[in-house]
């Protein structure tokens, strides 16, 4: 029979996919083997209070998804793990959904943000929480739930809240629940005393596990969907940790940006750096497997191009919208002249809406000369992320106090080729680009190590992505 499988439930900010994955003997030892079995679209909707995740179609996607891989591969599958985008999350009472979870994009949490500044003052927060500011983490969400905090009598996360329903099991996966600003960096335990400061019912938190645990079998309605005898491992359940896990990095000294909706720019540390100057630079200090502090930058990523394409193809499909952004990445290539570079960090590109009128707006608010067409906008995007990361690269190596000769580039932005090559001109530095689905196979490999088909040792899960997957290399235009 062949060799058992796990399977990967990757629910990104735009699209979710099901991935199954085999350990097979290679030459050099045991590589990763991975087989798409669905992909399906994350749109988000609009309701009269706000911007919300279509949480039940995802759910929906993820079991179909499932049942269709264990019927094309009848009792092969041993476990499924599940991650997603971070920060969000549902509020349950008696285990009940209470309402549809918020979309992190949603404008409400300006009102969270002042709530809890007025109880805890940026430098206290950061010292105990060690996150970047952004106005979306976990506790500004939650600081303007307001009555809504006081019904639930639990928080899971989305990538939690979907094990619950799976397996009748609650719990916060600490990969995610580092996200949330109401964890302690250096414990990896919730921070009581911050929570209730916060506003945060202590009953809400759930006890914390680390990946690799077995939740437990698929029961209910979800074993009958999908099939029997098949365990939900919990995995570096925030993508970003995932992403990381599968860096094929053969060296110390790297950086790595996990560029999809988000570009996540920074080093993999044994300690977090909760210093004032990474507060005011903004850098996170988010928990990765073993132990690991992923010290990173939220730069905005694919994001700027995916939003341009939807506003000015609001009726094109996924598959039309990806060919489009090969074709004008091609055109942004042959652009010639000065490039006008906006400021990729600029919160104002944030919200969903008419991106590529908010970014000529930017310059024209500056008096400085935009882009103009489609093409030109995309070359102007391509330069402003190389810029930010190449600056994050070089702020994250200076207050980590850690040299980088290399540039780890994964996820979906690692096809662009161009901006892969303007990042490599830009930083000066070698860029390796992939692989594509990272974050999705360092969910499957979580799993594997979990089920002792890779041993429990620290760089093994790397060495088994070094050897499945070959990187592009990218060097520097010499100037
Ligand atoms: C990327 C990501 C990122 C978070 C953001 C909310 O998908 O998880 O790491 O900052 O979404």
């Amino acid at each position: 029979g062949a060799a058992r499988a796990v399977a990967a439930v990757d629910l990104g900010a735009t699209s979710g996919r099901v991935i199954l994955g085999r350990i097979v003997d290679g030459p050099g030892g045991a590589e990763l083997r991975m087989q798409h079995v669905a992909r399906f679209a994350n749109d988000p909707v609009r309701t009269p209070d706000g911007l919300h995740w279509n949480l039940l179609e995802l759910y929906r996607q993820a079991l179909q998804g499932l049942a269709a891989a264990e019927r094309a591969h009848p009792g092969e599958i041993a476990s499924i793990g599940i991650d997603s985008w971070a920060v969000d999350y549902g509020l349950l009472r008696d285990g009940r959904l209470l309402g549809v979870p918020f979309h992190y994009r949603d404008a409400r949490t300006a009102a969270g943000v002042a709530a809890v500044r007025s109880r805890i003052p940026a430098e206290e927060l950061y010292a105990r929480n060690g996150l970047q500011h952004l106005d979306f983490n976990t506790v500004f969400q939650l600081a303007a739930e307001g009555e809504f905090l006081e019904l639930a009598d639990e928080l899971l996360l989305i990538p939690d809240l979907l094990n619950s329903w799976l397996t009748g099991v609650s719990a916060a996966e600490r990969s995610n629940a580092s996200t949330t600003g109401l964890l302690d960096p250096r414990s990896g335990e919730w921070d009581r005393e911050l929570a209730a400061r916060a506003g945060v019912p202590d009953r809400l938190l759930p006890p914390l596990i680390d990946a690799g645990t077995r939740l437990g079998p698929l029961t209910g309605d979800a074993e009958s969907a999908v099939g029997r005898g098949i365990d939900v491992i919990a995995v570096a359940s925030h993508d970003t940790a995932s992403a990381v896990a599968a860096v094929p990095a053969t060296r110390p000294d790297f950086a790595y940006i996990s560029c999809g909706t988000w570009g996540l720019v920074g080093l993999e540390l044994d300690a977090p750096v909760l210093t004032e100057e990474a507060r005011l630079a903004n850098f996170t200090n988010e928990g990765g497997i073993g132990g690991t502090t992923r010290f990173l930058h939220n730069v905005m990523g694919m994001w700027l191009f995916s939003e341009s394409l939807r506003a000015w193809e609001p009726d094109a499909t996924d598959a039309q919208r990806s060919s489009l952004l090969v074709e004008l990445l091609g055109a942004a290539a042959e652009v010639t002249g000065p490039i006008p570079v906006f400021d990729a960090n600029d919160p104002a590109f944030m919200p969903p809406g008419d991106l590529p009128g908010r970014i000529v707006a930017w310059f024209r608010e500056r008096g400085e000369r935009a882009p103009e067409s489609r093409a030109e906008i995309f070359r102007s995007i391509v330069e402003s992320l190389a810029l930010a990361f190449t600056e994050a690269v070089r702020t994250a190596s200076r207050l980590a106090d850690r040299p980088v000769s290399v540039i780890h580039v994964v996820g979906g932005g690692s096809q662009n080729a161009l901006l892969c090559q303007r990042l490599a001109d830009r930083s000066g530095l070698e860029v390796l680009a992939g692989p594509v689905e990272a974050t999705a196979m360092g969910n499957l490999l979580v799993q594997a190590q979990a089920l002792g088909l890779i041993p429990d040792e620290p760089g093994a899960l790397r060495a088994v992505v070094a050897r499945s997957s070959s990187p592009i290399r990218y060097t520097p235009a010499s100037r």
